[in-house]
């Protein structure tokens, strides 16, 4: 006799098939059955301690892998607590797989508890958004939302899964992975008119965007970089796509605010190469006020036109493909010497130091910080960032040598990604740090999973930035209106905290305390806290227009 399978089996038998390695979430009736089923065979659940920092956890998965993470959560709140971890994986190119419980179908239509409309609440902001109907074809959905998940721009799929379909029995088997079809590259004709751009061009330039940071990309820049020496600027989900043995190519991160060295490098420029470049990271009214950039796309998708952004050329194709078969037609390109003045310039300016770090005895200064984590973090190690001031500190001067392994919330701007994201980094990179850092605002947007890092024994360095206040939008607001509102909050003891969840906790008050914090945690297993009383008197400097005439 064979043995009797349910919904539940199929969906975990079909996350099995993809060979889904951790599923992160929290229980509730509507979906226990697959929990129950998780209990004897299947991915390893990570149970978190809030349905959007499980969302989060899902994201990064997405995001370091490019395989989509999947996350489980149960009706009514436990699947709308999904909705912002969803919006940030789709709006920043994450590939997600969600799966909500349901009330049971004859509930549907009714006043009941939990009952609401989910499929069309995720429609939005999800890629893919279905509720299943018949227990049979749980597998196939499944199947669907995995692949249209990562296809293209990635993104979140979600599945709402009512109670009675999780917990009836099933006649089929769960779908196996098929075969993913292989892009080409793009046209030989779209590359040789890009290649004679270049050699046309004085001063062409690539603004290397999140797609360009998987391992088949960034191998082709680095292998293409070795044969024509053009500059390069990364936005910062492109961070680390740029070797150390390729530095002299690296021209800086552009993002917020247009005026960093790169954005004169791309305003400067004849051509700008963008390679999986999303105008979601760094619009390109940013970069391209004035409308006169002459743009050639590499991407895997056709780009999204607007008044700033209308690419001459696109080579639509696998990016690694085309630009392996660009290498031969502009192998020997050098910039023409008239151009290499300038870009000196820029290396110089890029690596000057603005800011009088003699900051107050008990603070720690910004670029002080940063120059000890960079003497601290391995080139393989992960450092997530959440989003605040420090982000902005962090995008613009935390050096990071291979992709994926300095995280930003560059599109959403979502805070509280941090902590949950470093938990993911940690499970995907065993034996390696990972430190987060956050600001004392963002912190506690998801600090409650402290107790699923304590609970993992991760191997996680959480840094907040101390100033008291939400800082990235005071300093905006006094840009704007010569005061701040609504940004001031209470002070926390963040080494009790961390105390209390079981981790380690150290608060340090200036920059030696804080190597010296960073030095003695070598050896330590399991999570640190490290609060860090942060001097942000340069904040509004970030914001300042310093793009000066000459460069232009
Ligand atoms: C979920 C969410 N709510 C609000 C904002 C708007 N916001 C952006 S930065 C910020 C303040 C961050 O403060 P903090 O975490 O202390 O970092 P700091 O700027 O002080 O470094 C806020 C409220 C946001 N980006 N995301």
């Amino acid at each position: 006799m064979t043995e009797e399978k349910f919904g539940a089996d199929l969906i975990v038998d079909s996350l099995i098939n993809h060979e889904v390695k951790y599923i992160f979430g929290i229980p509730g009736a509507k979906i226990d059955k697959v929990f129950d089923t998780l209990v004897d065979k299947g991915p390893e659940l990570i149970v978190a301690r809030h349905e959007q920092n499980a969302a989060f956890m899902a994201q990064a998965v997405g995001r370091i892998t490019g395989e989509p993470g999947v996350v489980i959560a149960t009706s009514g709140p436990g699947a709308s607590n999904l909705a912002t971890g969803l919006v940030t994986a789709t709006a920043e190119g994450d590939a997600v797989l969600a799966l909500g419980g349901q009330v049971k179908r004859g509930d549907l239509l009714k006043r009941t508890h939990q009952s609401m409309n989910n499929a069309a609440l995720f429609e939005p902001i999800t890629k893919y958004s279905a509720e299943v109907q018949d227990a049979d074809t749980l597998s196939e959905i499944v199947a669907n939302a995995y692949r249209l998940s990562k296809a293209g721009k990635p993104g979140a799929s979600f599945i709402s899964i009512p109670q009675d379909v999780v917990d009836s029995k099933v006649n089929v088997k769960a779908i196996k992975p098929l075969h993913e079809p292989k892009l080409g590259n793009a046209s030989i004709d779209d590359i040789n008119y890009l290649a004679q751009a270049i050699k046309n061009a004085v001063l062409p330039v690539f603004l290397l965007g999140s797609g360009s940071s998987s391992a088949s990309v960034t191998h082709a820049i680095r292998e293409l970089l070795q044969y024509v020496n053009i500059p390069v600027v990364e936005t910062f989900q492109g961070a680390g796509v740029i070797s150390r043995d390729l530095v002299h190519n690296f021209f800086g991160r552009v993002g917020l605010f247009r005026n960093q060295p790169g954005d004169m490098l791309l305003k400067k420029s004849d051509l700008v190469i963008a390679i999986g470049y999303d105008p979601i990271e760094y619009e390109a009214r940013n970069w391209n006020a004035e409308i006169d950039s002459r743009v050639i796309v590499i991407d895997k998708a056709l780009a999204e036109i607007d008044t700033y952004y209308q690419p001459e050329r696109e080579l639509i194709g696998d990016i690694a493909q085309t630009l392996e078969n660009l290498i031969p037609a502009i192998r020997g390109y050098k910039i023409p010497e008239g151009s290499i003045d300038y870009l000196d310039g820029l290396h110089e300016l890029l690596s000057k130091n603005e800011f009088d770090r003699n900051a107050d005895p008990n603070l720690v200064h910004p670029l002080d910080f940063i120059d000890v984590l960079q003497d601290t973090v391995k080139d393989d190690e992960t450092v997530t960032v959440d989003v605040g001031s420090h982000y902005i500190w962090m995008a613009r001067n935390f050096k990071s040598y291979e992709p994926r392994h300095l995280l930003f919330s560059n599109g959403m701007q979502t805070l509280g990604v941090a902590l949950p994201w470093g938990i993911s980094a940690a499970l995907l990179r065993p034996g390696k740090k990972v430190y987060s850092i956050s600001g004392d605002g963002g912190f506690l947007f998801s600090a409650q999973e402290l107790e699923t890092a304590v609970r993992l024994n991760l191997p996680l360095i959480h840094i907040i930035w101390n100033d008291g206040h939400y800082n990235m939008v005071e300093f905006q607001e006094v840009m704007k209106y010569g005061r701040a509102s609504g940004v001031d909050f209470g002070p926390v003891d963040f080494v009790k905290y961390a105390e209390a969840f079981g981790a380690k906790g150290i608060r340090v008050t200036n920059k030696a305390d804080l190597a010296k914090a960073l030095l003695e945690i070598e050896h330590t297993t399991g999570p640190v806290v490290i609060d860090v009383p942060i001097d942000y008197k340069d904040n509004i400097k970030l914001g300042e227009t310093i793009l000066p005439d000459e460069f232009y």
